[in-house]
This record gives C-alpha cells, structure tokens and sequence, in this order.
C-alpha cells in the first residue's frame, strides 16, 4: 500500500514523528503536502464528509480508503503494519502510552514559545515565554527526561518497550534532537543525567534508512517555524 502522508510544508513538526516511522522502514509513502497543490488537496480532506471523520488538524496520513489522524493514533495504526511495535498487546499499549506521552512532552515544548495563545505570534507574548520556558527548563524538561530515562533503565535491550526498536524509540530521538536545536545550552547541562536516552538517540540516527533520511533533502531542516525553536531568550 502506499501512504499519503499530509503535513504542513516547510517544518518538521508532528509530520516529522511520522516520517521518520516510514522512513525508517523503507515505506512507499508521499509526502503530498509538499506537492504542488499539497496543501489545498490537505485543506480539502479536512472538510467534513459523510463517510469519514473529518481530521480536525495536520497530521493526517490516507492509506487506501483510510484517512487517520492525531499522530500518535497514525503511529498506532503504522507500527504494526511497519514492523515498529511489539506484536503482544500489552506491548502496543505499551508503545502508545508512550507515544501519548511524547505528544503531551511536545504539546509543552510549543507552550515554551506560545504560552498565551497559538494564534498570536512569539513576539506578542515574549515575556511570558520567558517564564514558560524558564518552568520547562528547570521542572518539566527533567521530569520527562527522567522518566524516559527510567523507561530504557528497566529495558534489557536498551529500546523503550519490548526487544527491538519501536516507533516510540524514533519519536524519542526526535525529542532529543529537536530539544538540542531548541535548548542547547540547557541541554548541554542536563544531558549527562541522561546517559540510555543520548545512547538511544544516537542509536536511532545509526539507524541506515534514518541517517540516510537525515542526509537527504526530504528532512527539513529545524527552523522558528516549526514547534522547536531556537530563542536565546528561552534558553537561559
Ligand atoms: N494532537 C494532534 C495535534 C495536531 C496539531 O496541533 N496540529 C497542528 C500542526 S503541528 C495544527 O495544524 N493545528 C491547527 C490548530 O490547532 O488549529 C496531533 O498530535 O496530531
């Protein structure tokens, strides 16, 4: 089956979670936003149909007659057929759960920069940014850093959950990465507290299909569009 993977055009974002899913398993997907026209086939799908629920925001990925959204719901509906999940059932909510919570860690890393509203820019609620970000330095980026940390200590084989690499694996990698291009400094300073989560990015991005991924012109770089920003202001 091929995939249509529908995201928003220019940043990595929520789609970038999904990518590298399908990148890393050599799927036959297109990335159709980024098409000429992408984006209004996209903006179409998102209008209500009787047959479907309509997908209330990017990302959303068909698959044959199958339109899915909220990514941790497309990661749940991928891993299996991608072989990116334990094939127990425990182990798929295992996967998940941890997926969710990435989706909750990301959800406050954009909260960082649009404390106030998502609709207003950075630059109107710079102030309580400041104050946001100096709360996720200090109290959330451990926490959750910490909490994946002693997911992979209790992990014999150094993967989140089960005996090979899942999806949540690649979608911690990408918190890694995105956190260092975001938070630099901060991240210098906390990394070391975090020894089976830098191994597990660095793994990940040895990982064939995804270092060639990273090398190619399909990963967009990171950049003050997408939900990692780098602000000096909001890195302490
Ligand atoms: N919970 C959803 C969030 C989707 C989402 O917030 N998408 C953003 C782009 S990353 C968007 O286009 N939001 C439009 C809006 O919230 O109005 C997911 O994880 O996929």
């Amino acid at each position: 089956v091929r995939y249509f993977l529908y995201y928003w055009p220019g940043i990595q974002g929520r789609g970038e979670f999904v990518r590298l899913a399908l990148e890393d398993a050599g799927a036959d997907y297109v990335d159709a936003a980024r098409a000429p026209g992408g984006v209004a086939a996209m903006m179409r799908l998102m209008r209500a149909r009787a047959s479907t629920v309509a997908p209330f925001a990017p990302p959303f990925l068909q698959a044959g007659r199958l339109l899915i959204a909220q990514t941790a719901n497309i990661l749940l509906f991928l891993g299996p057929r991608l072989g990116l999940a334990p094939v127990s059932e425990s182990g798929r909510h295992a996967v998940h759960q941890l997926q969710l919570t990435i989706a909750d860690w990301l959800g406050e890393v954009h909260d960082t920069h649009h404390p106030i509203a998502s609709g207003l820019y950075y630059a109107q609620q710079k102030a309580a940014a400041r104050q946001r970000a100096a709360d996720f330095r200090r109290h959330r980026l451990p926490k959750f850093l910490g909490y994946f940390e002693s997911v992979l200590r209790g992990s014999p084989r150094g993967y989140l959950a089960g005996r090979a690499c899942s999806y949540a694996d690649l979608s911690l990698f990408q918190m890694v990465a995105g956190l260092r291009y975001a938070f630099p400094q901060a991240m210098a300073r906390l990394e070391r507290k975090y020894p089976r989560t830098v191994a597990l990015h660095a793994r990940v991005a040895a990982r064939p299909r995804v270092a060639a991924y990273l090398a190619s012109p399909r990963r967009i770089a990171f950049n003050e569009q997408g939900i990692f920003r780098r602000y000096p202001a909001l890195d302490g």
